[in-house]
């Protein structure tokens, strides 16, 4: 009997621990059919668009330092073309190389201007961003478009049909809202990429729809704190600035099409083209001092660092805990990757049941 307890006590613990160690990154950015690889956090940076950060796990706490670009997220060496109006497809990833691990909680886009020189070398630490595209559940009592991602899709974001010409970095962030029910439980998943937009459009945000980031978010924002988050008829509301009126206004945060489990491909196309006030500002951030060499890495707040020993604390426990368990088990280990819960759940479900008619047969 003790060592079914044992059983029971083990399955459990690996049942609470493992979602907490499932996290990703961006690992591939996509612009009118064009891709660009991430570098995984670790991994010896090659040539990217996309600020490769140090680690899978969240950024946490709304006024952690990396919520600007991810965990000390570095340059990147390239710049990718693009044009007013075009597809983005932002494909996260777990690490692993599995699939994206969440499905709960928005996604949101932000851009901000590197100025006239190229984004390689932009500290944004201290740059105003301005929001163009916000995707919340598809539909009322419908699942999150992050649910999309977990099953594989990329997330798509249109860039406004009146941007104008320019560097800028796109900011695409998951926000992780599985442990939003308690203060501080939001998983921030920001992720930079730097691109360069032609053509010859004039839109712009408003000095009002510009912020900080970090700056935008409180952890008691109610899109931040959310008790209703597994309430699927609850409303939900966006943290951060509305999105700009030049990129859609606030209609491209709930106009979406298709389904979750056939597209993450939320919003973002909905760009009505209102003709840009012409106040964007030109100039880069005073801010943005000539001589600061790092990014926002030199920032990385001993949160951020508590967050992630945190994170690896909990993977060594985790595998420390399966190689302990006898070989019998050994087969429950290979199906707790990120992208399976719901078969592990429905493997666990199955052997406490067994185990239930062991404890009451015996
Ligand atoms: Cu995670």
């Amino acid at each position: 009997m003790r060592k079914i307890l044992i059983l029971f006590i083990f399955l459990s613990t690996l049942f609470l621990l493992s979602p907490v160690s499932a996290h990703g990154y961006l690992a591939q950015l996509t612009i009118n059919g064009k891709s660009y690889t991430g570098n995984a956090p670790g991994a010896q940076p090659t040539s990217s668009v996309i600020r490769q950060v140090s680690d899978i796990s969240p950024v946490k706490g709304a006024s952690n330092p990396d919520l600007n670009c991810g965990l000390s997220a570095q340059f990147a060496a390239d710049v990718a073309d693009a044009n007013p109006g075009d597809d983005l497809a932002f494909d996260w990833r777990g690490g692993d190389d599995q699939n994206w691990p969440h499905n709960t909680g928005p996604m949101l886009t932000y851009m901000t201007s590197c100025g006239s020189s190229s984004c390689t070398t932009y500290n944004s630490s201290s740059s105003k961003w301005f929001k163009i595209q916000q995707v919340a559940r598809i539909s009322t009592g419908g699942p999150w478009a992050q649910e999309a991602v977990m099953e594989g899709f990329p997330a798509n974001v249109t860039l406004p049909s009146t941007l104008a010409p320019g560097n800028y970095l796109i900011r695409h962030e998951i926000l992780g809202l599985q442990g939003a029910v308690s203060v501080g439980g939001a998983e921030f998943y920001p992720a930079c990429s730097q691109i360069k937009v032609g053509g010859s459009q004039t839109g712009g945000p408003s000095e009002d729809e510009l912020v900080l980031l970090p700056g935008a978010y409180s952890d008691t924002d109610p899109g931040i704190y959310d008790p209703n988050v597994y309430d699927p008829s609850a409303s939900y509301t966006f943290p951060g600035p509305p999105v700009a009126a030049f990129a859609g206004g606030d209609a491209s945060g709930t106009s979406v099409s298709g389904d979750a489990s056939a597209s993450a491909s939320a919003a973002g196309s909905s760009s009505t083209g209102i003709s840009g006030s012409g106040d964007f500002p030109s100039s880069s951030p005073s801010s943005n001092s000539p001589g600061s060499s790092g990014s926002s890495s030199s920032s990385s707040s001993s949160s951020s660092s508590n967050t992630q020993g945190v994170c690896k604390l909990q993977r060594r426990t985790t595998s420390s805990l399966a190689s302990d368990v006898n070989s019998d088990l050994s087969y429950l280990v290979k199906v707790s990757n990120p992208h399976t819960h719901k078969r592990r759940r429905s493997i666990l479900t199955g052997l406490f049941r067994d185990l239930a008619l062991v404890y009451r047969g015996s």
